[in-house]
C-alpha cells in the first residue's frame, strides 16, 4: 500500500476493482466501512456480485480479464473532461516531458516488437534527451510529443461503446463511475483505490496496476490521506516475504541478483543505480550501493572487502528466470533432481495440477517443512478422481519437516500498510515441530560437515558466510531482527566530525548507511526497526494527533516509520496542502516532518525537486520508461484464453505478445468450441486456502465443494441449484455442486453472450466435504502460462465448460 489501512477511513471515494476485502480481508475492511459513516461512496467492479459489493454504493459487472479497456476508457473520460488535478499533473508527473520520436504504437504493437524472440527492444520507449542527458519538457504541454498528448491519442480508441464491447459494462453504468472519479479530481477530494488478485493474476497483470496508478497520478490522488494505490496483500507477512527478497532473483529491499553478464560489482552496481535525468531531484536510488555494501557486510563480514568487490563473487548469478511454474518444467525437463517446499503447498496453489503432480513424480527427492500434512506432501498418493496416480510408479523420496506455526515464536509481521508488528510466542509447538530458521541452521551445519569432507561447488560463499548467534543452530528471532536493522562497525561521524554512532552500536536510520564497509543493514528498509532505544516494532501508542489515522507511535512502519508514502505530493510546489483538512506534513524551516515522517528530505518550498522521490525524474510515470515488457502505456489485450476469439480494438494482435508461455504448455490452451465459458477462481471468508480443511468450526460454515453460475447459464445447460456438475477445461475437470446464483450476470462482449462460472479454491483431495468425499483442486483447472514482468499465472481469467456430472 502507498497508503495504511486505517488512512482508507479518510477516503471520499472507494473504488475496489480487483479484490474482494468484504471476504478476503473482512478485519481491514472496517475502514472502508469508516469511510462510509464518514460519506464516502463504495463502488466495486468485479465479474460477482460478491460480498464487498453488496455495501458499496454502484456495482458494475465486468467480464474477467478486461480490466484495462475499461481503466484506459476511464482516463480517455477524464482527458475529454478536463477532469484532472491539474497542478499535480504538470509538476508532480512526466505529463510534460517529451517522448523519443521513435516510439509508436500501431496495430495492436508497440515500436520495437523483434517477432522472432517475443520481445520488445525498448529504446525507443523513453524521453528526448538534450545536450547534457537530461529529459526535455514543454511545461506548457502544448508539443505533440509531451507524455500527455501521447497518452490523450493513445486512450481515444477506448470511447464508452469500445469499453462496453470488451468488458460489457453498460455504457450507463460506466459513465456514472466515471462521474464519481472524476469528482476526486479536486484537489481537496480523494479516491483510494484496493486491489488484490483480481488485479495481479491475469496475463495483463503489471499493467493493470499501472493503470489504476495512472489515473490516480491524474487525479492527484497519491500522497494524499484517503489516496494512494492499495495492494490488499495476502498471507499475514507475505509484504514481508517479499520485502526479503524472497523471490528467487530477489535480494533484500527489492535489489535484483546480479545476472551472469555482470562480472564485477562495479558493472553490476553501474546497472541498478538510476541515473539522473532530470536536474536537483532526489533520486534516492542514488544511494543504492550503500543499501548493497551494508547487506554484503550483514551477509559476509570481514570476507566482504572493498578489494573483492563487497564479496560480490559470493552471489549466485541469474542465468534465467526460476519461478516455481519454471521449476516445474525443469522437473519435467529432468533438469530438477530435488526440491524442497517450506510453506509452500504447490498441489493447491499451482496451476496445471495435474502437470504439477507429472513434474514432481520424476524428482528424486522432495523436503516439505510445514506445520500441516499437506497435499503436496502427498502427491504421490492414491486419492481417486482427484488425483488419479499410481504410486507403485513414482519413485521420490519425500522427507517430511515439521514447522512451528506464527503462534509459536515471537517475531513480527509485515502488514499491507508496511507496519511491522512484534507478537509474542503463546504456547510451545506440539510433537517433533520446530521453528524453520532452526531447521535451516540444522540443515547449514549438516552441509558444512559434508563441504568439510567433501569439498564441492560453491563451498567458498558457503564458508564466507557470517553466522553469530549465541546458539548457532537456533538464531533468535531478537538476533535476526537487530541484524536486519544493522549496526555501526566502526565508531562513525557525521560531515561535521561530530560522533553519530559508536562502534557496535544499532542504526537509527538508512540514511545513515554507508557504502565503505562501515555499516552493516540486512533490508535497507527495515534500518530503525530496533535501535539503542529498543524494538520499535513492539511500540503501541495509538494517539493519533492529526486525526488522520497517522499513529507514527504504533509499530514500525517502512521506510522510516513513514504512513503515507510519497506525502510530499499532498502539498502544493510552495507547500500549502491542496486539502487543509488533510495536512501529514509542513515545512518547518529544517524539514518537512511533521505528523508523518516526511520522504522528501530538506529541499525547502518551490524547490525544483519533484515529490517521487524514487523516480529519477523526481515525478510520477504516465509513460513508463523501459520498465514494463507489455508497453510503456497499458493496453487492451485478451487473455489467453478468449470467449471471442478477436480484440475488438485490434483483430490482428489478439494477445499480449510477451506472455510466457512454455512451448509444452501450447497444448493446453483451449478454444471457446469446446469450452465456451469464462472461469474465475477466488477465495471465501469461512476458509483460509486449505488450511482450514480438517478445522471442524471451518467445514461446518463452508461444508462443500460448489462452483456458482448465473441463472441464465443454468437454464441453458438444465441445471438446477444443488446438482452435481462437472467443470471442465484443457488441463482436466472437477466435480462440485453448483450454486444457481442471481450473483452473477451474463454479459454481452462484442455481440456474443458470454457467462462465468465461479470457482471457490479452498478445496482439495485430502479436503472432506460434508457427506465424507474428498474435493478437487481448482487448479486442476486452471493455465501454467504467465505475465511477462511476474510470471503470475493467467488464475483468474480461462475457459471452461460445465455440465450437469453423472452420479
Ligand atoms: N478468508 C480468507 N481470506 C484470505 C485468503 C483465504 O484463503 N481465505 N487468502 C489470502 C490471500 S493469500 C490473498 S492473495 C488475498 C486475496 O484477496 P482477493 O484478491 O481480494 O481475493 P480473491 O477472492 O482471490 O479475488 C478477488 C476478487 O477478484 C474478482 N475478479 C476475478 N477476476 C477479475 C477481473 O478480471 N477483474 C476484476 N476487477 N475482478 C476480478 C473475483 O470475482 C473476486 O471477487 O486474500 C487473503 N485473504
Ligand atoms: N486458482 C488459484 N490458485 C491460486 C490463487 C488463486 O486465487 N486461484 N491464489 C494464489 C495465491 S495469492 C497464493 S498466496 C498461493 C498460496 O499458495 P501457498 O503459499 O502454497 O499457500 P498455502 O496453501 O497457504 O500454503 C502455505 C503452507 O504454509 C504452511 N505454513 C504456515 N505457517 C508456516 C510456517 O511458519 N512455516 C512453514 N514452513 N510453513 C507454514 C501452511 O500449513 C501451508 O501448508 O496460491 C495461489 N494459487
Ligand atoms: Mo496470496
Amino acid at each position: 500500500m502507498t497508503n495504511n489501512w486505517v488512512d482508507i477511513k479518510n477516503a471520499n471515494l472507494i473504488l475496489v476493482q480487483g479484490g474482494n476485502p468484504a471476504e478476503a480481508h473482512p478485519v481491514g475492511f472496517r475502514w472502508v466501512i469508516e469511510a462510509k459513516k464518514n460519506g464516502a461512496k463504495i463502488i466495486v467492479v468485479d465479474p460477482r456480485f460478491n460480498r464487498t459489493a453488496s455495501v458499496a454504493d454502484l456495482h458494475a459487472p465486468i467480464r474477467s480479464g478486461s480490466d484495462i479497456a475499461f481503466l484506459m476508457g476511464v482516463i480517455r473520460y477524464l482527458l475529454e473532461t478536463n477532469q484532472i488535478q491539474h497542478e499535480y499533473v504538470k509538476h508532480y508527473t512526466n505529463a510534460s516531458f517529451l517522448v523519443n520520436e521513435g516510439y509508436k504504437f500501431e496495430d495492436g504493437l508497440f515500436s520495437g516488437f523483434d517477432e522472432a524472440k517475443g520481445k520488445y527492444d525498448k529504446s525507443t520507449w523513453n524521453y528526448q534527451f538534450d545536450e547534457n542527458g537530461h529529459a526535455k519538457r514543454d511545461m506548457t504541454l502544448q508539443h505533440p510529443r509531451c507524455v500527455i498528448n501521447v497518452l490523450k491519442e493513445h486512450v481515444s480508441r477506448y470511447t464508452p461503446e469500445m469499453v462496453e464491447k470488451v468488458t460489457g459494462v453498460k455504457q450507463k453504468t460506466f459513465l456514472q463511475i466515471c462521474e464519481e472519479i472524476g469528482k476526486t479530481s479536486a484537489p481537496n477530494k480523494t479516491m483510494t483505490h484496493l486491489y488484490a488478485l483480481g488485479f495481479t493474476e491475469h496475463t495483463i497483470g503489471t499493467q493493470n496496476i499501472r493503470s489504476m496508478a495512472m489515473i490516480q497520478l491524474l487525479l492527484g490522488n497519491i500522497g494524499m490521506p484517503g489516496g494512494g494505490i492499495n495492494a490488499l496483500r495476502g498471507h499475514s507477512n507475505v509484504q514481508g516475504t517479499t520485502d526479503m527478497g524472497l523471490l528467487p532473483t530477489m535480494l533484500p529491499g527489492y535489489m535484483r541478483l546480479p545476472n551472469e553478464k555482470e562480472t564485477s560489482y562495479e558493472q553490476y552496481m553501474n546497472a541498478i543505480t538510476p541515473k539522473d535525468i532530470v536536474p536537483n531531484q532526489v533520486n534516492y536510488y542514488r544511494n543504492t550501493s550503500k543499501f548493497f555494501v551494508s547487506m554484503m557486510k550483514t551477509f559476509y563480514g570481514d570476507k566482504a572487502t572493498k578489494e573483492n568487490g563487497w564479496g560480490f563473487d559470493f552471489l549466485p548469478k541469474v542465468d534465467r528466470i526460476y519461478d516455481p511454474i519454471t521449476h516445474v518444467k525443469m522437473m519435467h525437463d529432468g533438469e530438477l533432481n530435488g526440491w524442497i517446499l517450506q510453506g509452500f503447498n504447490v498441489l493447491n496453489s499451482l496451476p496445471n495440477k495435474n502437470k504439477t503432480v507429472a513434474g514432481m513424480s520424476k524428482l528424486k527427492y522432495l523436503v516439505v517443512m510445514d506445520p500441516l500434512q499437506t497435499e503436496s506432501s502427498e502427491f504421490w498418493k492414491n486419492f481417486g478422481e482427484s488425483n488419479n496416480v499410481n504410486p507403485a510408479e513414482i519413485q521420490t523420496e519425500v522427507f517430511r519437516l515439521p514447522t512451528t506455526c506464527f503462534a509459536e515464536e515471537d517475531g513480527s509481521i509485515a502488514n499491507s500498510g508496511r507496519w511491522a508488528q512484534w507478537h509474542q510466542k503463546s504456547c510451545d509447538q506440539p510433537g517433533e515441530a520446530l521453528p524453520d530458521a532452526e531447521i535451516l541452521s540444522m540443515l547449514r551445519e549438516e552441509m558444512h560437515e559434508l563441504y568439510k569432507k567433501e569439498g564441492g561447488r560453491g563451498i567458498e560463499s558457503f564458508e564466507a558466510m557470517t553466522w553469530n548467534y549465541a546458539q548457532p543452530h537456533s538464531p533468535s528471532s531478537v538476533e535476526l531482527a537487530k541484524e536486519l536493522n544493522g549496526y555501526a562497525l566502526e565508531d562513525l561521524y557525521d560531515a561535521n566530525n561530530n560522533l553519530i554512532y559508536k562502534k557496535g552500536q544499532l542504526l537509527n536510520g538508512f540514511a545513515h548507511l554507508r557504502d565503505d564497509g562501515t555499516t552493516t543493514s540486512g533490508n535497507w528498509l527495515y534500518v530503525g526497526q530496533w535501535t539503542e532505544k529498543g524494538n520499535q516494532m513492539a511500540n503501541r501508542d495509538n494517539s493519533d494527533p492529526s486525526g488522520l489515522g497517522c499513529t507514527v507511535g504504533w509499530s514500525f512502519a517502512w521506510p522510516a516509520n513513514r504512513r503515507v508514502l510519497y506525502n510530499r505530493a499532498s502539498l502544493d510546489i510552495n507547500g500549502n496542502p491542496w486539502d487543509k483538512h488533510r495536512q501529514l506534513i509542513k515545512w518547518n524551516g529544517k524539514n518537512w516532518n511533521w505528523f508523518d515522517i516526511a520522504d522528501y528530505g530538506t529541499q525547502p518550498p518551490g524547490s525544483d525537486a519533484g515529490p517521487f522521490i524514487m523516480s529519477a525524474e523526481g515525478v510520477g510515470r504516465l509513460f513508463a520508461v523501459d520498465k514494463v515488457n507489455s508497453g510503456p502505456v497499458p493496453e487492451h489485450y485478451e487473455p489467453i484464453e478468449s470467449p471471442i476469439d478477436t480484440n475488438p480494438l485490434h483483430p490482428s494482435v489478439v494477445t499480449d505478445p510477451t506472455v510466457r508461455i512454455y512451448k509444452e504448455d501450447r497444448e493446453f490452451i483451449g478454444s471457446n468450441k469446446e469450452y465456451p465459458f469464462v472461469a474465475t477462481t477466488y477465495r471465501l471468508t469461512e476458509h483460509f486456502h486449505s488450511w482450514t480443511a480438517q478445522a471442524a468450526l471451518n467445514i461446518i460454515a463452508q461444508p462443500q465443494q460448489f462452483v456458482e453460475i448465473g441463472e441464465a447459464l443454468a437454464a441453458e445447460k438444465g441445471i438446477q441449484k444443488g446438482d452435481m456438475v462437472k467443470v471442465t477445461s484443457r488441463r482436466g475437470y472437477i466435480k462440485a455442486v453448483a450454486v444457481v446464483t442471481k450473483r452473477l450476470k451474463a454479459l454481452e462482449i462484442d455481440g456474443r453472450t458470454v457467462h462465468h462460472v465461479g470457482i471457490p479454491i479452498h478445496w482439495n483431495m485430502k479436503v472432506l466435504n460434508g457427506k465424507g468425499n474428498r474435493g478437487f483442486s481448482s487448479n486442476t483447472l486452471t493455465p501454467s502460462w504467465g505475465e511477462s514482468v511476474t510470471q503470475t499465472p493467467e488464475y483468474k481469467t480461462f475457459l471452461v465448460n460445465i455440465e450437469k456430472a453423472e452420479v
